[in-house]
């Protein structure tokens, strides 16, 4: 780990999700640093989650790229910038501005992102400046600007709290934003008479505080809230006075609604009438109502229409910008939400202006400059495809892994491949996208970088640094400053900190903005950046909670638009293939750059997986824990069978984590279609085609080792453990000689390997490596997926004066008892720990597994896991 800057406890904020959680971090005087969640802050009043209580886990060096590179060698700084303001400079000369692109990342700070926008589309004078918010909140910002002519959150998080209904839709809230979850979870304990109801095409963790799961088709939200909207109608559910004084449009919506009786809703959907029927009187009876919703809707082709669908309920209700009512798109990085303010999707300018006329001549006269990109730029899908077609020459990547995160993603590396000048910034030495790269720069990560973020309630809160700069590490504002001087346009560009930055973003939000403008910071002008406070936005006089209470909206009229709503044919896919619905694990973050370093994280789901409907399985001859190929004309995968009745008949769903660095053949988003939404250019992520089938594996492995291997067969998933690595392997051919293999992947030369044949007939066999008592390698093999408990096996690597007879029985003896799966990441809490709490120690609630196991009693992540133990039990006990 690289040096502290000071031994006292620094204030910063969580670098993940968009709940945006105050964190204390204390560097220790062992080089590691304590993480605490910060009690005074307002997103999380001092909890974490699993993710966020593992942060001092992935701050130590490895793997992270500490020195610029060209072409793979080392160079200086001064030879990395010059080279890439010099091709940017040739490129534009040659081939007009047009034919550059910056793409970047809601995990930019809010100062990082506006010196690269300030860029691109104020000085390059090109809008090729997109970012991965264009795959995560492009369709909640169409949304919310067609609705209400800005791209405004109106709620906060105390809504969710005090509302008595929470509809979740398309959001697994439980695992991907669990502070806000643990929140409605304690406000639900504490009054009772809330319900929550969840709209999920799988049965989620989620599900665990659900008074009614919807199990939707996929795609069928619209058509639910449409549905939603003429029940509304027809009982006289609606705000009179506030639909004729602040709305316009609801008689041509209501025009398209009214054909959508519960009975087609429920034949749309999949789902019955009789909980149709349930929602609809829940959400007509209950004022105070919150609709939650993030990537089951966002990541739609209908997904702006999905957004709109659910404002047209609220708007019709008058239940927006009051205490517990509102629509809530919760975002979902760190910094989505300050990226989106900054105008880093290409079709908006900067400070929430788009490309009008006169937002231009502003824009050009605060900045400066009179070359203002005069026109939005190209979206994420359309810019790769234009770089496939050799229209884009120079590209400049900051803080995002396309090539593992984009749809269609190995046409997105072939262009990446193809491009003249790829340009990445990153934490990473190594990603699937930097190893496209003629550049490579290294960017400051968290507890490094200082700056700000937003989250999903529009809070700015300050990241702040308690590390030095490792290596010759920089931040990404100073980075693109340094090569946008280069460039010729140093006046624009003579920052000198974060500070200065955040003043100019604050100045031009309030610039000409009388109350026309959402976005407006004037209140912070001269606010103490040091130590500003999390602060919500607009920011005029003092900060505003809720917006939009008084029916004063961003439209030319000042009125809300009701927006008519064609819900979109189920899909259905051709016989026999399956719909491909893809997300998130809890404990692990996107491409796994940095979960993937914590053994802790890495435990929960150590390899890439389908979770499959036990009908269809059996129908496909996929076994339990086989391994399974899904594949279509994009490409193809190769994942473990989790079979699970949680999932739909017909719908599939793996995680977008597994990268090239993790696993022989995981990456999903190779077979995601780059079909896209038609206001929001968000490409339909939740929803492919697929084929799905048995793969014939020949024998099955796992392995523990102290070192990394390099691992060559048909399978393998690789994952940190404490003490070493360890892994998954299967083989479509036996190797020839099994100690040649040991020998080649795990380095061991010389070492003696001790090898047992459990059963000859069936071809069960163990090997192991002990050196000195230790544990260098276990490998278990089977013709079937290896029953070894991946615990036991784990906790090897850190035993000592270990026998060889002990490891390749491939079981838990009574000194070493096998703790199960991890299901508590905090405490590194297994499945049979806690099943035998709760079968012999009589625990029968998660409070009581608690107490006896310490379980849940952390972050509280694992909570709704340890309920569905608790209610397994219960019902073997019954049976
Ligand atoms: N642990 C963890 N947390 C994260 C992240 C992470 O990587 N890991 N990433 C963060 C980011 S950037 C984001 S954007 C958020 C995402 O947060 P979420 O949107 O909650 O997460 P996802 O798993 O992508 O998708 C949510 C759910 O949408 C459902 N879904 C799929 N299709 C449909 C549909 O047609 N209709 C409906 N109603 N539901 C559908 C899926 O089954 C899935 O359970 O999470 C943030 N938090
Ligand atoms: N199939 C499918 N695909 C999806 C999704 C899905 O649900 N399904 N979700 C989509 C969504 S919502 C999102 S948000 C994207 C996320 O996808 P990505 O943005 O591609 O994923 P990350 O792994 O978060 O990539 C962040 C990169 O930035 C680096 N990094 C971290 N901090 C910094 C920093 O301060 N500076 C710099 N320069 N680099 C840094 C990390 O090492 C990492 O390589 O994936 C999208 N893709
Ligand atoms: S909920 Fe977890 S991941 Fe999200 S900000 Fe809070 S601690 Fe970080
Ligand atoms: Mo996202």
């Amino acid at each position: 780990m690289n040096q502290p800057l000071a031994s006292t406890t620094v204030r910063t904020t969580c670098p993940y999700c968009g709940v945006g959680c105050g964190v204390l971090a204390t560097p220790q005087a062992d080089g590691s640093v304590a993480i605490a969640g910060d009690p005074e802050h307002p997103a999380n009043f001092g909890r974490l989650c699993s993710k966020g209580s593992a942060l001092g886990e992935t701050l130590s060096l490895d793997g992270r790229l500490l020195y610029p590179e060209i072409d793979g060698a080392r160079v200086t700084w001064d030879e990395a910038l010059e080279r890439v303001a010099n091709t940017f400079t040739q490129t534009i000369a040659e081939f007009g501005p047009d034919s550059v692109a910056i793409y970047g990342s809601g995990q930019l700070l809010t100062e990082d992102y506006y010196v690269a926008n300030k860029l691109m589309k104020g000085f390059i004078g090109s809008g090729n400046m997109d970012t991965n918010s264009r795959l995560c909140m492009a369709s909640s910002v169409a949304g919310h600007r067609r609705a209400f002519g800005s791209d405004t959150v109106p709620g906060n998080y105390e809504d969710l709290e005090l509302a008595d209904l929470v509809v979740l839709v398309g959001s697994n809230l439980g695992w991907c934003h669990p502070v806000l979850y643990q929140r409605i979870v304690k406000a639900k304990a504490e009054r009772p008479n809330m319900r929550v109801v969840l709209i999920d095409p799988r049965r989620t963790v989620t599900a665990d505080i659900a008074d009614l799961h919807l199990a939707v088709q996929s795609d069928g939200d619209s058509a639910l809230f449409v549905g939603l909207l003429a029940h509304l109608a027809d009982n006289g559910v609606t705000a009179p006075d506030f639909v004729a004084a602040h709305t316009s449009g609801l008689d041509a919506t209501l025009l398209v609604a009214e054909d959508w009786s519960v009975a087609r809703v429920a034949s749309a959907t999949g789902l019955s009438e009789k909980s149709v029927a349930l929602f609809y009187d829940w959400f007509a009876a209950t004022e105070k109502a919150v609709t939650v919703y993030s990537q089951g809707v966002n990541q739609s082709a209908s997904g702006t229409d999905k957004v709109n669908a659910i404002i047209n309920c609220h708007l019709l209700t008058g239940r927006i910008g009051r205490p517990g009512m509102g629509p809530f798109s919760v975002t979902g990085q760190p910094n989505a939400m300050g990226g989106r303010e900054v105008g880093g999707l290409a079709n908006m300018l900067a400070a929430h202006m788009d490309f009008t006329p006169e937002a231009i001549d502003r824009v050009g006269r605060f900045w400066g400059s009179d070359r203002v990109a005069s026109r939005p730029g190209l979206k994420a899908v359309d810019l790769f495809a234009a770089m496939a077609r050799g229209e884009i020459k120079a590209v400049w990547i900051m803080a995002t892994n396309p090539v593992d995160s984009m749809p269609e993603a190995d046409a997105v590396r072939a262009a990446l491949a193809a491009c003249p000048f790829v340009v990445v910034s990153d934490m990473s030495a190594r990603t699937d996208t930097g190893v496209t790269a003629h550049v490579r720069l290294p960017a400051a990560g968290w507890g490094e970088k200082d700056g700000t973020v937003t989250n999903s309630e529009r809070r700015i809160s300050r990241q702040r640094p308690f590390l030095a700069l490792p290596g010759e590490v920089r931040p990404d504002w100073w980075i693109v400053k340094e090569v946008a001087s280069r460039m010729g346009f140093e006046q624009a560009f003579s920052y000198r900190s974060p500070a200065q930055i955040f003043a100019e973003h604050v100045a031009l939000s309030a610039f000409e903005n009388d109350g026309a403008r959402d976005f407006d910071l004037s209140g912070l002008a001269s606010a103490d950046y040091g130590n500003l406070p999390p602060t919500q936005w607009p920011v005029r006089h003092r900060p505003a909670a809720r917006m939009f209470g008084d029916g004063a909206f961003f439209t030319s009229d000042g009125k809300a638009r009701f927006v008519p709503v064609l819900p979109p044919p189920p899909f259905a896919p051709a016989p026999g293939s399956f719909i491909l619905n893809t997300g998130r694990v809890r404990d692990h973050w996107h491409t796994m750059t940095r979960t993937g370093k914590t053994a802790r994280l890495s435990a929960h789901y150590a390899e890439p997986f389908v979770e499959i409907h036990p009908a269809d399985a059996e129908a496909l001859n996929i076994r339990r824990a086989s391994l399974v190929r899904l594949s279509n004309r994009h490409g193809s995968v190769v994942v473990r069978a989790l079979v699970t009745d949680r999932q739909r008949r017909g719908h599939l769903f793996v995680p977008m984590h597994w990268t090239d660095q993790f696993a022989s053949n995981g990456r999903i988003d190779a077979l995601v279609t780059a079909k896209v939404d038609p206001f929001s250019a968000q490409p339909a992520l939740k929803m492919a085609e697929v084929h799905a089938e048995p793969v014939h594996t020949r024998i099955y492995g796992f392995f523990v080792s102290a070192g990394r291997p390099v691992l060559d067969a048909g399978y393998w998933a690789i994952a940190e453990a404490i003490g070493g690595t360890r892994g998954e392997l299967g083989w479509f051919e036996e190797p020839l000689d099994w100690s040649e293999w040991l020998r080649a992947a795990f380095g061991l030369s010389g070492a003696a390997i001790v090898e047992s044949v459990l059963d000859a007939r069936s071809g069960r066999r163990n090997f192991a490596v002990i050196e000195k008592g230790r544990l260098v390698v276990a490998l278990y093999t089977a013709p079937d997926p290896v029953l070894v408990s991946r615990q036991w096996a784990t906790d090897l690597l850190v035993a000592d004066n270990l026998g060889a007879s002990a490891v390749l029985a491939g079981r838990p003896g009574a000194d070493m008892p096998d703790s199960g799966a991890i299901i508590c990441s905090c405490f590194s809490v297994g499945i049979n720990t806690i099943t035998a709490a709760v079968t012999q120690q009589g625990c029968s609630t998660v409070e009581a597994v608690g107490a006896c196991t310490r379980a849940g009693t952390n972050c509280g992540s694992c909570r709704a896991e340890i309920r569905g133990i608790i209610d397994a039990s219960r019902l073997q006990a019954a049976e």
